[in-house]
């Protein structure tokens, strides 16, 4: 078949408008020419293939709801997360590569920058011309960013700017950097920082078994002049930078799917072929539970992401709403991976299939966007009013 025949064991696809599918069904077609006949080698060698920015900018994948006079795609957020997932299904250090550059450096732009800032930055991101990255976490504050040291002052006609991110995605290569960091009242503001600005390198982090398709580094900041017309004016506090994750977690609740369609399908028909004991291995009772499992929780997963979808379209979805689907599906995910690899047998540990990449992958998307614990302790917050952090 010329497209991979996703799972929808509920008929989701009634419940998709025609622009859902047409937007889904490009990325799906994208993925399949551009990006799955070639991942395999980059991931191999650790190497993002920068060639495919084109392709990610022309599928929508860049700002998929930024409005159309800003660049942006002007999609709803139900088409943003069928993105991810086609992206995913791929990828995930492709769709962080998309999810970063969207919900990370756009979205902060859009929503809380200046006019001038929206105009310079938003067409050349929407476009691939030009790439960002987002710098919250720090090598002594993952988890609680509010704990962050990177700081900044007020030097009359620009800021001074010091400190360090680790982990960012895209940073090797990104043309700009929203990075967050703290005033001399010790309130959090976020600033565009470009490359080439004194003072300001990027050393990229090597020896990842994880996400190795996905540039990640570091975000070093040694007295960097920052322009005054760079700070994003119209929102501060930790709440900024958290705003940004909510759209990121719910577009990696849709693209963890994707990760999970891909293993299910592969091990699915791999039991229908593989002979043992002189019947396929999809005829015994192990291997259909296991397969079984996997589409009943692919099923359970979209029918959240849907929900969730529908109701951030409409605004209201919440942090610890969000929370739930980031944690439950990238867990969907990465178990399903897991027995997945089991029913491939010896052939699951090589990169002729694609599942133990989906697999490795994943262990940075249960980590990356807010920890599997974080996620279930702000679920825990929401529903008893007791917060664990504090
Ligand atoms: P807390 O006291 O709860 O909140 C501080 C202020 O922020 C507000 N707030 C939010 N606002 C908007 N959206 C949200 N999701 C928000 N959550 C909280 C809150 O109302 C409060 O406002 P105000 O006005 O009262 O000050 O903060 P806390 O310090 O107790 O921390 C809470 C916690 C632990 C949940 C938070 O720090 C957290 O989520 N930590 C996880 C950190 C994280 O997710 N880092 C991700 C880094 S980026 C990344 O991983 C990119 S990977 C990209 C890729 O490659 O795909
Ligand atoms: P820690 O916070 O040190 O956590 C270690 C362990 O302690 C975890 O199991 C955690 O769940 C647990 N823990 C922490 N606090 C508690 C608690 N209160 N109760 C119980 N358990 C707790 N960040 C960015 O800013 N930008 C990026 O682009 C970016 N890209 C990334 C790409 C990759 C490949 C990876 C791996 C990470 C990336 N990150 C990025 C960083 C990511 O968000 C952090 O790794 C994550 O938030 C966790 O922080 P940490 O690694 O410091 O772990």
């Amino acid at each position: 078949p010329d497209l991979f025949e996703a799972p929808d064991y509920y008929n989701l696809d009634d419940l998709l408008s025609e622009e859902h599918k047409l937007v889904r069904d490009a990325a799906r077609q994208w993925v399949k020419r551009d990006v799955s006949p070639i991942i395999e080698e980059y991931a191999q060698k650790a190497e993002f293939p920068k060639q495919i920015l084109g392709g990610l900018a022309e599928i929508g994948a860049f700002g998929p709801y930024i409005p159309e006079e800003y660049g942006g795609a002007g999609l709803d957020q139900i088409s943003y997360g069928l993105i991810m997932q086609e992206i995913e299904r791929g990828d995930s250090g492709v769709r962080s590569t998309a999810s970063v550059q969207s919900s990370l450096v756009m979205y902060p732009i859009y929503t809380y920058g200046s006019e001038e800032q929206k105009k310079k930055y938003l067409p050349k991101l929407a476009s691939g011309e030009m790439m960002g990255c987002f710098g919250l976490t720090e090598p002594n504050h993952g988890s609680n960013p509010s704990g962050m040291e990177t700081k900044f002052k007020d030097k009359g006609d620009h800021y001074l700017l010091n400190g360090a991110k680790l982990w960012i995605s895209n940073s090797p290569f990104a043309d700009i950097a929203v990075v967050w960091a703290k005033n001399e009242e010790g309130r959090i503001h976020g600033l565009i920082v470009e490359r080439g600005m004194e003072g300001f390198t990027t050393p990229e982090t090597h020896n990842k078994w994880s996400l190795r398709a996905s540039a990640t580094g570091e975000l070093i900041f040694d007295n960097v002049k920052v322009p005054k017309e760079n700070l994003l004016p119209n929102k501060s506090g930790l709440g900024a930078p958290l705003g940004c994750l909510d759209s990121a977690r719910y577009g990696i609740s849709w693209g963890a799917i994707g990760a999970a369609m891909d293993c299910y399908d592969t091990a699915l028909r791999y039991a229908k072929e593989r002979v043992q004991f002189g019947k396929p291995i999809a005829a015994t009772q192990l291997q259909q539970k296991k397969l079984a499992e996997m589409i009943t929780e692919i099923t359970k997963a979209q029918l959240l992401a849907f929900r969730l979808g529908q109701l951030k379209n409409e605004g209201r979805a919440t942090t610890a709403q969000i929370s739930m689907a980031k944690r439950n599906n990238v867990d969907m995910a990465i178990k399903i991976a897991r027995e997945a690899r089991q029913v491939l047998g010896g052939m699951g540990i090589t990169g002729e299939y694609s599942i133990m990449r989906h697999m490795m992958n994943l262990e940075s998307v249960i980590t990356y966007e807010g920890t599997h614990d974080i996620h279930l302790l702000i679920t825990g917050m929401d529903i008893t009013g007791h917060s664990a952090f504090k």
